[in-house]
Protein backbone atom coordinates (compact mmCIF):
# COMPACT_ATOMS: atom_id res chain seq x y z
CA UNK A 1 0.00 0.00 0.00
CA UNK A 2 0.95 3.29 -1.07
CA UNK A 3 1.59 6.25 1.57
CA UNK A 4 2.17 9.90 1.13
CA UNK A 5 5.15 11.53 1.88
CA UNK A 6 5.71 15.63 1.99
CA UNK A 7 9.29 16.48 1.99
CA UNK A 8 11.11 19.27 2.07
CA UNK A 9 14.03 20.53 -0.17
CA UNK A 10 16.37 23.16 0.66
CA UNK A 11 19.99 24.35 -0.76
CA UNK A 12 22.11 27.54 -0.50
CA UNK A 13 24.83 25.96 -2.41
CA UNK A 14 25.95 24.93 -6.10
CA UNK A 15 22.99 25.27 -8.95
CA UNK A 16 20.00 25.17 -6.34
CA UNK A 17 17.52 24.51 -8.47
CA UNK A 18 19.28 22.08 -10.67
CA UNK A 19 19.70 19.61 -7.60
CA UNK A 20 16.25 19.94 -6.81
CA UNK A 21 15.19 18.55 -10.15
CA UNK A 22 17.83 15.70 -9.87
CA UNK A 23 17.10 15.00 -6.78
CA UNK A 24 13.45 14.25 -7.15
CA UNK A 25 14.24 12.72 -10.44
CA UNK A 26 16.69 10.43 -8.47
CA UNK A 27 14.00 9.98 -5.61
CA UNK A 28 11.11 8.69 -7.92
CA UNK A 29 13.11 6.82 -10.66
CA UNK A 30 14.76 4.75 -8.32
CA UNK A 31 12.58 4.48 -5.09
CA UNK A 32 9.77 3.13 -5.05
CA UNK A 33 7.93 6.72 -5.30
CA UNK A 34 6.06 8.73 -7.71
CA UNK A 35 5.90 12.70 -7.21
CA UNK A 36 2.28 13.95 -6.65
CA UNK A 37 2.70 17.57 -6.18
CA UNK A 38 5.22 20.11 -5.92
CA UNK A 39 5.31 23.90 -4.29
CA UNK A 40 6.73 27.18 -6.05
CA UNK A 41 10.34 27.56 -5.46
CA UNK A 42 11.21 30.08 -2.47
CA UNK A 43 14.34 32.15 -2.10
CA UNK A 44 14.95 32.47 1.65
CA UNK A 45 17.72 34.00 3.80
CA UNK A 46 19.80 31.24 6.05
CA UNK A 47 17.74 30.99 9.44
CA UNK A 48 20.20 29.73 11.84
CA UNK A 49 23.80 28.45 11.14
CA UNK A 50 27.74 30.87 10.23
CA UNK A 51 26.93 34.72 9.74
CA UNK A 52 27.31 35.43 5.94
CA UNK A 53 25.67 32.35 4.27
CA UNK A 54 24.02 32.11 1.30
CA UNK A 55 20.27 32.14 0.44
CA UNK A 56 18.43 29.38 0.16
CA UNK A 57 16.31 27.83 -2.59
CA UNK A 58 13.27 26.25 -0.91
CA UNK A 59 10.23 24.22 -1.61
CA UNK A 60 8.48 21.12 -0.81
CA UNK A 61 7.14 17.91 -2.73
CA UNK A 62 4.72 15.19 -2.11
CA UNK A 63 5.09 11.83 -3.15
CA UNK A 64 3.20 8.20 -3.06
CA UNK A 65 5.88 5.78 -1.65
CA UNK A 66 5.97 1.63 -0.93
CA UNK A 67 9.09 2.39 1.14
CA UNK A 68 8.40 2.63 5.37
CA UNK A 69 9.72 5.75 6.98
CA UNK A 70 13.10 4.68 7.77
CA UNK A 71 13.76 3.11 4.39
CA UNK A 72 12.49 6.16 2.97
CA UNK A 73 14.93 8.29 5.06
CA UNK A 74 17.73 6.32 3.86
CA UNK A 75 16.52 7.37 0.34
CA UNK A 76 16.53 10.68 1.05
CA UNK A 77 20.26 10.71 2.73
CA UNK A 78 21.59 8.58 0.03
CA UNK A 79 20.94 11.41 -2.50
CA UNK A 80 22.15 13.87 -0.29
CA UNK A 81 25.37 12.37 -0.38
CA UNK A 82 25.01 11.71 -4.04
CA UNK A 83 24.77 15.64 -4.08
CA UNK A 84 28.03 16.14 -2.09
CA UNK A 85 26.28 17.07 0.82
CA UNK A 86 28.45 17.59 3.98
CA UNK A 87 27.06 17.54 7.54
CA UNK A 88 30.16 18.94 10.11
CA UNK A 89 28.62 22.28 10.91
CA UNK A 90 25.41 22.38 12.33
CA UNK A 91 23.07 24.45 9.86
CA UNK A 92 25.80 25.46 7.67
CA UNK A 93 25.73 26.01 4.21
CA UNK A 94 25.12 22.96 2.16
CA UNK A 95 24.27 21.91 -1.22
CA UNK A 96 21.26 19.59 -0.62
CA UNK A 97 19.00 19.11 2.35
CA UNK A 98 16.03 16.16 2.00
CA UNK A 99 13.85 16.25 5.28
CA UNK A 100 10.98 13.87 5.23
CA UNK A 101 8.53 16.65 7.13
CA UNK A 102 5.13 14.09 6.94
CA UNK A 103 4.64 10.47 6.42
CA UNK A 104 1.07 9.56 5.83
CA UNK A 105 -0.30 10.39 9.83
CA UNK A 106 2.95 8.60 11.23
CA UNK A 107 4.35 10.08 14.57
CA UNK A 108 7.61 8.53 14.73
CA UNK A 109 10.25 9.39 17.63
CA UNK A 110 13.24 6.73 17.30
CA UNK A 111 17.19 7.70 17.67
CA UNK A 112 17.19 7.97 13.40
CA UNK A 113 13.92 9.81 12.79
CA UNK A 114 11.64 12.26 13.87
CA UNK A 115 7.85 12.49 11.87
CA UNK A 116 6.83 15.12 11.68
CA UNK A 117 9.94 16.77 11.49
CA UNK A 118 10.25 18.49 14.82
CA UNK A 119 11.10 22.21 13.52
CA UNK A 120 8.23 22.07 10.85
CA UNK A 121 5.96 24.25 12.41
CA UNK A 122 8.01 26.96 13.16
CA UNK A 123 9.74 27.70 10.16
CA UNK A 124 7.71 29.60 7.40
CA UNK A 125 9.71 28.38 4.42
CA UNK A 126 8.42 24.58 4.89
CA UNK A 127 5.33 25.73 6.19
CA UNK A 128 4.29 28.59 2.76
CA UNK A 129 5.22 25.57 0.68
CA UNK A 130 3.27 22.59 2.33
CA UNK A 131 0.10 25.13 2.87
CA UNK A 132 0.53 25.47 -1.58
CA UNK A 133 0.23 22.31 -2.07
CA UNK A 134 -2.00 20.42 0.62
CA UNK A 135 -3.40 23.27 2.67
CA UNK A 136 -6.08 21.36 4.77
CA UNK A 137 -3.25 18.93 6.00
CA UNK A 138 -3.24 18.30 9.52
CA UNK A 139 -0.20 18.06 11.69
CA UNK A 140 -0.64 14.67 13.12
CA UNK A 141 1.06 15.49 16.91
CA UNK A 142 -0.28 18.92 16.74
CA UNK A 143 -3.76 18.40 15.78
CA UNK A 144 -4.08 21.86 13.23
CA UNK A 145 -4.00 22.25 9.68
CA UNK A 146 -0.73 23.86 7.96
CA UNK A 147 -2.70 26.96 7.25
CA UNK A 148 -3.45 27.65 10.73
CA UNK A 149 0.04 26.91 11.89
CA UNK A 150 1.31 29.05 8.83
CA UNK A 151 -0.84 31.89 10.56
CA UNK A 152 0.36 31.07 14.17
CA UNK A 153 3.77 32.12 12.96
CA UNK A 154 5.24 34.95 14.59
CA UNK A 155 8.53 36.47 12.94
CA UNK A 156 7.94 34.42 9.83
CA UNK A 157 11.22 34.82 7.54
CA UNK A 158 10.41 36.85 4.28
CA UNK A 159 9.89 34.52 1.07
CA UNK A 160 10.51 35.60 -2.17
CA UNK A 161 8.81 32.98 -4.64
CA UNK A 162 11.10 32.76 -7.25
CA UNK A 163 9.71 29.55 -9.88
CA UNK A 164 6.02 28.44 -10.12
CA UNK A 165 5.47 24.98 -9.07
CA UNK A 166 6.53 23.74 -12.88
CA UNK A 167 9.96 23.75 -12.14
CA UNK A 168 9.45 19.90 -11.30
CA UNK A 169 8.46 19.16 -15.25
CA UNK A 170 11.65 18.86 -16.12
CA UNK A 171 11.98 16.26 -13.39
CA UNK A 172 8.86 13.73 -13.95
CA UNK A 173 9.40 14.17 -17.73
CA UNK A 174 12.80 12.67 -17.50
CA UNK A 175 11.03 9.90 -15.43
CA UNK A 176 9.15 9.33 -18.26
CA UNK A 177 11.61 9.34 -20.59
CA UNK A 178 14.01 7.35 -18.57
CA UNK A 179 11.00 4.92 -18.31
CA UNK A 180 10.63 5.05 -21.52
CA UNK A 181 14.15 3.85 -22.85
CA UNK A 182 14.35 1.15 -20.16
N1 LIG B 1 17.62 24.76 6.69
C1 LIG B 1 18.29 24.66 7.82
C2 LIG B 1 18.79 25.82 8.55
N2 LIG B 1 18.40 27.06 7.99
N3 LIG B 1 17.32 28.37 6.39
C3 LIG B 1 16.59 28.47 5.27
N4 LIG B 1 16.24 29.67 4.83
N5 LIG B 1 16.19 27.37 4.58
C4 LIG B 1 16.52 26.12 5.01
O1 LIG B 1 16.13 25.12 4.35
C5 LIG B 1 17.28 25.98 6.19
C6 LIG B 1 17.67 27.15 6.86
C7 LIG B 1 18.57 23.36 8.41
O2 LIG B 1 18.14 22.31 7.69
MG1 LIG C 1 16.54 20.86 7.26
MG1 LIG D 1 17.98 17.60 7.03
Amino acid sequence: MNATAYIALGANLGDRRDTFVRAVRKLTAEHAATWRASSSLYETSAVGGPAGQPDYLNAVVSIATRLPPHDLLDALLQIERLHGRRRDVRHGPRTLDLDLLLYDDCVIADDRLQVPHPRAHLRSFVLAPLVEIAPKLVHPRLGLTVTQLLARLENAEHLRPCAGPEWIADATLSTQHSALST
